[in-house]
């Protein structure tokens, strides 16, 4: 049964990158959160190969209880690009391929696509994003009048007292990939008005995928979204460390109570060694960085949004 969203709920449009499986899932928290009005998701290029990120966004928008929203994939190109195991792992979503239902394409680019939802909202919008800041940029280029229609930008990206994650030759490691996708698009919205709340490395290394994790979530695989999960961070095992990142990021919407949030001054770094570092300034640029989260309460909420 589609979903319906609550009177008053928050108009939000999700920008996520494909990442496997932390973008996938989010998109499908989100589009489960009964306080969101989902106006659309674009998928920008970075964590991914388009063709099948944005197929499985579009198979997992249905199954989320969303068969109308919108989806449309972004052209925007790196400055630093994704590695190419982690970006063809996007190919594996398995338990979707055997879906038929698809939600719609929107019929322009992502980029576009974002311009025109903003000026057609009627009440100021909430960006989510769980990738680079790209897409957004592009549109602000497209028509900067729809600055002002921009909530806030809630964004999964940055490392600010802890180091990067970002292991490439000649580059010094302090970056989030994220940001070193494209750190000039990071610093155009840096030099912006708009409200940006942050959730960077410091707070997503506190909410590791856990064994303890895994088998409280086989407990549940009787539920859609919680085997679809269970499936996806099973044949996501040997990638490396996994951080709910963008998971972490996106439940803010639906639980602000789990988190506390400071304020800090940054500068992005877009040359050299740090590029893509989100550096501490005086004066810098401030943005509300959400700082600390109750590890428990979250993994049990993650837990109870994908049993239903
Ligand atoms: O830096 C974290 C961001 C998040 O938005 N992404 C993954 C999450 O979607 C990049 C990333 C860091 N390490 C990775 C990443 C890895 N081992 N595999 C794929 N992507
Ligand atoms: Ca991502």
């Amino acid at each position: 049964m589609p979903l319906m969203a609550q009177d008053g709920a928050q108009p939000v449009l999700l920008d996520h990158d494909g990442g496997m499986p932390d973008d996938y899932l989010a998109t499908a928290l989100v589009a489960g959160m009964a306080n969101v009005d989902l106006l659309g998701v674009v998928v920008t290029p970075a964590d991914c190969e388009i063709r099948p990120a944005v197929l499985a966004t579009r198979r997992l928008l249905p199954l989320a209880g969303r068969p109308r929203v919108p989806v449309a994939p972004s052209t925007v190109r790196p400055v630093n690009p994704f590695p190419e195991p982690w970006r063809r792992s996007s190919r594996r979503m398995p338990p979707l391929l055997d879906r038929r239902a698809q939600a719609p394409l929107a019929g322009f680019p992502g980029q576009q696509f974002l311009a025109r939802q903003l000026e057609l909202a009627t009440a100021p919008v909430t960006l989510a994003v769980t990738g680079p800041l790209s897409t957004i940029a592009a549109a602000l280029a497209l028509n900067p009048a729809v600055e002002k229609k921009i909530r806030r930008i809630l964004w999964m990206g940055g490392a600010i007292d802890v180091p990067g994650n970002v292991v490439e030759p000649g580059h010094d490691g302090s970056a989030e990939w994220n940001v070193y996708w494209d750190p000039p698009a990071a610093a155009a919205l840096w030099r912006t008005a708009i409200p940006i709340l942050m959730c960077p490395l410091d707070i997503t290394n506190s909410v590791p995928l856990t064994r303890d994790f895994l088998n409280r979530l086989k407990s549940l695989t009787s539920f859609p979204i919680a085997a679809l999960a269970h499936r996806a961070y099973d044949t996501s095992a040997g990638d490396g460390e996994l951080y709910f990142w963008d998971l972490l990021t996106v439940a803010w919407l639906a639980r602000p109570d789990l988190f506390s949030i400071r304020t800090v001054e940054t500068e992005i770094v877009t040359e050299g060694p740090s590029q893509g570092r989100t550096r501490r300034a005086t004066s810098g640029r401030r943005v509300d960085v959400l700082h600390q989260v109750d590890r428990e309460a979250f993994y049990k909420w993650l837990l109870s949004a994908w049993s239903k």
